[in-house]
């Protein structure tokens, strides 16, 4: 077993993999750049390497700096979680050259998968289904079009790169085809610095449901059951359950059975994520491959009761799936929300500064993976992800009301988050049906809101500046017991807690 990981990563996730370190009795070496020094997990890590500037390029993107670190700490193997470098195959590549475990797939599986086109091949190779389309970049435009017509609009342009909806334009007819195609590449050389783009006809309104497998390096080969991720809001998933609400047992098993097909075909190890949509009928297409552990990998771990970073660590370090583990069936019931530093009456806009106090729920069935503490303060620089709230219980609707408790307990104050919009999605009729799909959460927030500030303003004037006045009061007391000095001006201050405690009021409205 290694002795000592690095965490190429930084706040929750840098959080959750030391944990499983510190059960495993592994030590764990952290990295921050300047201004994640105060940050949860270099508290928590055995050790803390600085690696540079805030800009992630500079830091937590630097796999010289990294590879520094790790010589100078004497790691042995290197954790990536999710993001920055997880699916970048430079990074396993770096740690073969200098005798360092990767614990993550091989460079090879993550390209022969990370290539949308090249994972649409290996999928028909493993007789996985997928989306009717092409399966090789567009050469010629006007062939596309043409394969488009007699394929029947609506089409989605997609980037051969592609991910998290970059480059991606929906086509309704021949007349849009070559101002879509145009905007799709040239967004898709932006993010990707590769305009190339393939075609797959559209569906509407599908589930997006995934499943995760777990590969070792023996060739076995398993699948932990699907997620359900529909819910999400300009591609980022914002709440994910298990199991879904719509998958029958008969379907679980022929798509854990293809997502596994799919793993063995591309010589995959470790843990990995079979992305599909399922259409009303539950047809199953393959979408892509997610090559690294996933942020909602907690409500597979919580009906599963595995700890699917200690799995990752096993593998790596070459151990065997017990076989026991193809026949997991998984228990009850697990939904995560995404509770992120964001301003919901600004269009979610990322909204960092200094948490200056909470309190966090507890009680049954209720898990908080987080990267925060009082007094900090979320930075500019990074995904505003604060803490990933996971209820789970013996049925989805215990779960949903143990979810809406653990909500309702709560608060945060000096920071605006996005904890109403849980509030308001989970006593959403379609939402308790699980009729839910991949636009659902866009229609419904362009929906007028009966809660929604401007309509409610008057009448809660009052209570909401009694709670702001209450908020700040616990603030100034706070303030001087911890002599922290705040750079916000007074009068911005006073704002803030007004507009807090409105929301606070606001929030808790049936
Ligand atoms: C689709 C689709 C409908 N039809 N492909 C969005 C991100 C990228 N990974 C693939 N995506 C989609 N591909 C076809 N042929 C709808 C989406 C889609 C989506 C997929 C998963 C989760 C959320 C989504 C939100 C909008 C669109």
């Amino acid at each position: 077993m290694f002795k000592k990981i690095l965490i190429a990563n930084r706040g929750e996730i840098a959080v959750r993999i030391l944990r499983a370190c510190r059960e495993l009795g592994i030590r764990s070496v952290a990295v921050f750049s300047d201004v994640d020094r105060k940050s949860l997990h270099v508290r928590l890590a055995d050790e803390a390497y600085p690696i540079g500037p805030a800009p992630s390029r500079e830091s937590y993107l630097s796999i010289d700096k990294l590879m520094d670190v790790a010589a100078r700490a004497g790691c042995d193997a290197v954790h990536p979680g999710y993001g920055f470098l997880a699916e970048n195959a430079a990074l396993p590549r770096a740690c073969t050259d200098r005798g360092l475990t990767f614990i993550g797939p091989p460079a090879d599986a993550m390209e022969a998968l990370g290539s949308k086109t090249a994972g649409r091949q290996l999928a028909r190779r493993a007789d996985v289904p997928t989306v009717p389309g092409i399966n090789d970049p567009i050469e010629i435009p006007a062939e596309a079009q043409a394969l488009a017509q007699r394929m029947g609009y609506p089409v989605l342009l997609k980037a051969v790169a592609g991910g998290g909806g970059k480059g991606m334009r929906l086509v309704n007819s021949d007349a849009e085809f070559d101002s879509a195609f145009r905007d799709a590449a040239s967004e898709a050389m932006n993010a990707f610095g590769d305009d190339r783009l393939y075609l797959e006809k559209y569906l509407d309104r599908p589930h997006h449901v995934e499943i995760q497998i777990f590969a070792d390096a023996h060739g076995r080969v398993v699948s932990l059951g699907e997620r359900e991720c529909s819910v999400q809001r300009r591609h980022q998933k914002v709440i994910e359950e298990a199991p879904s609400p719509i998958i029958t047992p008969d379907v679980r098993k022929k798509m854990g059975d293809a997502a596994v097909r799919l793993a063995r075909a591309g010589g995959y190890v470790n843990a990995g994520t079979v992305e599909f949509l399922v259409d009303a009928n539950l047809n199953f297409y393959f979408l892509e491959v997610n090559t690294r552990l996933q942020v909602e990998h907690p409500v597979t771990e919580q009906v599963t009761g595995l700890d699917l970073v200690k799995l990752q660590i096993a593998i790596a370090a070459g151990h065997r799936l017990p076989f026991a583990w193809e026949s997991i069936t998984p228990r009850g019931h697990a939904m995560e929300v995404r509770l992120y530093a964001e301003d919901p009456d600004n269009n979610f806009f990322p909204s960092p500064g200094k948490i200056l106090s909470r309190h966090v729920p507890s009680g049954p069935g209720i898990r908080l993976d987080e990267g925060v503490y009082d007094g900090w303060t979320v930075p500019n620089d990074y995904d505003p992800l604060l803490s990933k709230l996971i209820a789970w219980g013996n049925s989805r609707e215990e779960t949903i009301a143990r979810l809406r408790r653990a909500l309702d307990e709560y608060t945060v104050t000096g920071i605006k988050t996005n904890v109403g919009l849980f509030r308001r999605i989970l006593l959403e009729p379609d939402f308790l049906r699980g009729e839910i799909h991949t636009r659902w959460l866009d229609e419904l927030l362009r929906r007028p809101n009966s809660t929604s500030a401007s309509a409610n303003e008057n009448s809660l004037e009052s209570s909401a500046s009694d709670a702001a006045a209450i908020a700040a009061a616990v603030w100034q007391a706070k303030k001087a017991e911890s002599q922290s000095n705040s750079s916000i001006s007074p009068a911005d201050e006073h704002s803030r807690w007004k507009l807090e405690g409105r929301r606070e009021q606001l929030d808790h409205l049936p």
